[in-house]
C-alpha cells in the first residue's frame, strides 16, 4: 500500500451534515459513495494528472517520460498537454453550449406558439437585453421582440462570418476586444469554435503550443458568450432573481413531505417541477403527506434557488448522501455533474432516480423525456412517481442530520445595482468604486467552481471566504462554491457579524441602512450570483467596475478562486477568467505541469497578454495571501493611475 493510499480516509469533508451520513454508513452501513471510490483509486495515475497522456490516435496511449520524451508521432509533451488542456476547454464549452442552446431552443418553441406551458416572465429583462444587443425596441411587442434576440443568439452560436458576437462584444470593454482581436481569438461562434479545436487537435494537425492555447482561450470566450446566453434567455423566460431567504444543508428534508431533489444545471424542467409542485399538494395529501417539498442540488439548485427560494440541498460532492437518509423520494437529474453513483446508492433505498433528457441517461431509472410542448404534463409525471415512492417509504427508518442554515441568495447584478441604487441612484456601481478608492474594501473575489476529492470537501472554500471577510474583501460566489458558502452558514447575515472586517461591516451597514424598506432580512456575507453559467453576472459586475472607473479589467481589483475545481466547464471558466483579465486562482493544479511550457503561459505569459493569469495553489493561508497580493497589486496600480490622471489632466484609461 502506498504512503499515499494509508493517509487517505473518506471522511474527506467539513460538512458536518455530509460526516454524519459518512459516520454512519462507515458504522452500520455498506452503500459506497464517491468518498469511497476516492480512496480506492489511489494512486492515481501521475501521467494523466500532468497531463503528458495522449490518447488521441490508436497508437497511443503515449506518455512523456524520461526514457521517451515524444510520443510515436513525434509531438513533444508540450504539444500533448496543450491538446489535452484545450479539448477539455472545448469540453466545458460543450456542456455551457448546450444547457445555453436548450434553452435557445425552448424559446424558439415559445415564439412560435408550441411551448404553452411557458411565458416571458420578465419583460423588462427582455428589453435591457435588447437594448444591450442594439436592436430597436421602441414600438415592439414582446414576442417580436423575443424574436429578434433569439435570432440574434442563433447567430452567436452558429454563424460563420468574421464580424463579433453580439454577447461578446456588447458586454466586455472596448479595451478587451481590442485584446481579442490583436491576438485574433474572436470566436466566430460558439459551435464553430468548439469544431475548430476538435479539428486542430486530431491527430497531426496542430503541434504549436502557443497556437493550440491561444485556440483554447478563444473557446474559454465562447465558453462565456454561451454562459451569458443562458443567464440572459433563463431570466426571461423565468424572471430575473431578486434577494430571497431559505434554508440549505440536510436538515431541509421534511420527513412528512414527498421530498424531491432537483439535480443538474437546466431550469427549464426544475422551475416547472417547483411551480407545479405546489398545485399537487392535495396528491401528496392523498397518500398521507403533508404535501410535495423540492430541494436543490449543484446548479439547478442554485437556478431554483435564486429565482423560487427552493432550499439548499447540497453541492456536487455530496450529491449521494441525501439518498441516504431514507426520506428522498426522488432524485430528478437533467445535464451535467450527476454522478452515475446516485444509481447505485438509490438501490439500497426506495429512492426514484428520474432522468429527464435524452442525451443524459443512467441505466436502470426511471426516464421521464422533458418535452417543452408538454412541460407540465411531465413535471406532473415526475412528482407522481415521487408521490408512489413516499407510498413505499412508509413504515421504513429515516436518520437525516439535524443540521439546516439560513441562507439569503438571489443576487443577480439587477438586484446588485437595485441595492447600489438606494445609495447612490446615478451611478450605483460607484458604491462599490468608492468603498475600493477609500480602502474601506480591499477588493471583489469571486468564488467559484466545484468540489474535488482532491482536496477536503467544502474546507478551502470556506477557509477563504472567512478569511478574504476578515480582510475585506467584497464577497460574490457561484456554482458549487456558493453551495459551501449556503451550506456551511456563511451565506446569512450572522456572517457578516461573525466574519467580516470593519471595513466590510461599514460597507454593509450603509447598504442595509439604505435597504432596510425594501430588505426583509440584512444582506449576507457572500453575495449568491447564481449557477456556473450565472458566473455571467460576476463577469457584469467587473464590466460595470471597469466602466465605472474608466479603464480596462486589467486595472481592476477583481480576482476569481475555484478552490475546488473539477469540471471540464472549470477548466473552460477559468480560462475565460484569465482571458477576460482576472487574476484566477485554482486549487486544484489542472493537468498542465508535465509542460514547463504550458505551465508557464497560464501563470505568467497570459498576464503579459490579457492582464489575467492562474494562480494554482492548493495550500490554504497561501492561497488567501495570493488573492489578497493580486488584489493589492491592482488596487495600488489603480491608486499611481489615478494619481497620475489626476496630475497629468489624462484619462485614468490612459496607458498602463
Ligand atoms: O456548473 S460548480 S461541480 S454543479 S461544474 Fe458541476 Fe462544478 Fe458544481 Fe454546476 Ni459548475
Ligand atoms: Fe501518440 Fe501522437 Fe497518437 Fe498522441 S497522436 S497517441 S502522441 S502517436
Amino acid at each position: 500500500m502506498s504512503e499515499e493510499k494509508k493517509k487517505i480516509d473518506n471522511r474527506r469533508t467539513i460538512d458536518p451534515a455530509a460526516l454524519a451520513v459518512i459516520d454512519r454508513n462507515d458504522r452500520d452501513g455498506q452503500v459506497e459513495t464517491a468518498y469511497d471510490r476516492y480512496v480506492k483509486m489511489q494512486p492515481q495515475c501521475n501521467f494523466g494528472r500532468t497531463g503528458v497522456c495522449c490518447r488521441i490516435c490508436l497508437q497511443g496511449p503515449c506518455r512523456i517520460t524520461k526514457k521517451s520524451s515524444k510520443g510515436v508521432c513525434g509531438a513533444h509533451g508540450y504539444t500533448i498537454v496543450a491538446r489535452n488542456l484545450i479539448r477539455a476547454i472545448a469540453g466545458g464549452c460543450g456542456a455551457h453550449a448546450d444547457h445555453s442552446r436548450h434553452m435557445f431552443y425552448a424559446i424558439h418553441e415559445l415564439v412560435e406558439g408550441k411551448a404553452p406551458d411557458y411565458a416571458i416572465e420578465d419583460p423588462e429583462k427582455l428589453r435591457r437585453v435588447a437594448e444591450r444587443l442594439g436592436l430597436t425596441v421602441e414600438g415592439k411587442e414582446d414576442m417580436e421582440l423575443l424574436k429578434e434576440v433569439v435570432a440574434l443568439a442563433e447567430a452567436d452560436f452558429s454563424k460563420m462570418s468574421d464580424e463579433p458576437c453580439k454577447w461578446l462584444e456588447t458586454t466586455v470593454v472596448p479595451g478587451r476586444m481590442e485584446v481579442f482581436n490583436k491576438c485574433n481569438i474572436q470566436p466566430r461562434s460558439v459551435h464553430t469554435t468548439i469544431a475548430e479545436v476538435m479539428g486542430q487537435t486530431h491527430m497531426g494537425v496542430d503541434a504549436d503550443p502557443v497556437n493550440l492555447i491561444f485556440q483554447g482561450l478563444k473557446t474559454s470566450l465562447a465558453d462565456y458568450i454561451s454562459m451569458h446566453i443562458a443567464t440572459d434567455l433563463s431570466d426571461i423566460l423565468f424572471g430575473t432573481p431578486k434577494p430571497v431567504t431559505t434554508e440549505a444543508n440536510f436538515g431541509v428534508i421534511d420527513p412528512e413531505m414527498v421530498n424531491i431533489a432537483l439535480h443538474g444545471h437546466n431550469p427549464l424542467l426544475s422551475e416547472m417541477i417547483v411551480r407545479v409542485a405546489r398545485d399537487m399538494k392535495a396528491e401528496a395529501e392523498a397518500v398521507g403527506a403533508k404535501g410535495v417539498k423540492c430541494l436543490g442540488v449543484c446548479c439547478t439548485g442554485n437556478e431554483v434557488l435564486m429565482r423560487q427560494g427552493v432550499p439548499m440541498l447540497t453541492n456536487f460532492l455530496s450529491q449521494e448522501l441525501p439518498i441516504m437518509t431514507g426520506a428522498i423520494d426522488a432524485m430528478v437529474v437533467d445535464v451535467q455533474c450527476i454522478m452515475p453513483g446516485i444509481k447505485a446508492v438509490s438501490e439500497c433505498y426506495h429512492t426514484r432516480i428520474i432522468t429527464t433528457m435524452s442525451h443524459s441517461k443512467i441505466p436502470g431509472s426511471y426516464h421521464v423525456e422533458f418535452t417543452e410542448s408538454r412541460a407540465v404534463e411531465k413535471a406532473r409525471e415526475v412528482i407522481n412517481l415521487a408521490i408512489e415512492a413516499f407510498k413505499e417509504r412508509q413504515g421504513k427508518g429515516v436518520d437525516i442530520p439535524d443540521v439546516k442554515v439560513k441562507v439569503t441568495a438571489g443576487f443577480s447584478m439587477e438586484a446588485m445595482e437595485d441595492l447600489f441604487k438606494a445609495v447612490n441612484p446615478d451611478e450605483p456601481i460607484k458604491v462599490v468604486t468608492d468603498a475600493v478608492d477609500s480602502g474601506q474594501l480591499r477588493g471583489v473575489v469571486l468564488l467559484a467552481g466545484c468540489n474535488n476529492l482532491r482536496v477536503l470537501h467544502d474546507a478551502s472554500g470556506a477557509h477563504i471566504i472567512k478569511e478574504l471577510a476578515k480582510h475585506n474583501v467584497l464577497l460574490l460566489a457561484t456554482g458549487c462554491a456558493a453551495g459551501t458558502a449556503a451550506k456551511l452558514g456563511l451565506m446569512n447575515d450572522e456572517a457578516v457579524e461573525k466574519y467580516a472586517g470593519e471595513g466590510l461591516k461599514a460597507f454593509y451597514k450603509t447598504l442595509n441602512d439604505a435597504n432596510q424598506e425594501k430588505l426583509k432580512e440584512k444582506l449576507p456575507l457572500v453575495f449568491h450570483m447564481g449557477s456556473c453559467v450565472d458566473n455571467s453576472r460576476a463577469h457584469d459586475f467587473t464590466t460595470a467596475l471597469a466602466r465605472q472607473w474608466d479603464v480596462d479589467v486589467p486595472k481592476v481589483p477583481f480576482v476569481a478562486s475555484a478552490p475546488e475545481a473539477m469540471s471540464e466547464k472549470a477548466i473552460s471558466i477559468g480560462s475565460g477568467c484569465v482571458t477576460l483579465g482576472i487574476p484566477t486562482h485554482v486549487g486544484v493544479v489542472p493537468e498542465v505541469t508535465g509542460s514547463a511550457l504550458v505551465n508557464g503561459i497560464a501563470l505568467q505569459i497570459a498576464e503579459d497578454v490579457f492582464g489575467g493569469y492562474f494562480i494554482w495553489e492548493e495550500d490554504l493561508e497561501k492561497s488567501v495571501e495570493k488573492i489578497l497580493g493580486a488584489l493589492d497589486e491592482r488596487t495600488w496600480k489603480l491608486k499611481i493611475h489615478q494619481q497620475t490622471a489626476e496630475k497629468f489632466e489624462t484619462a485614468l484609461s490612459a496607458g498602463w
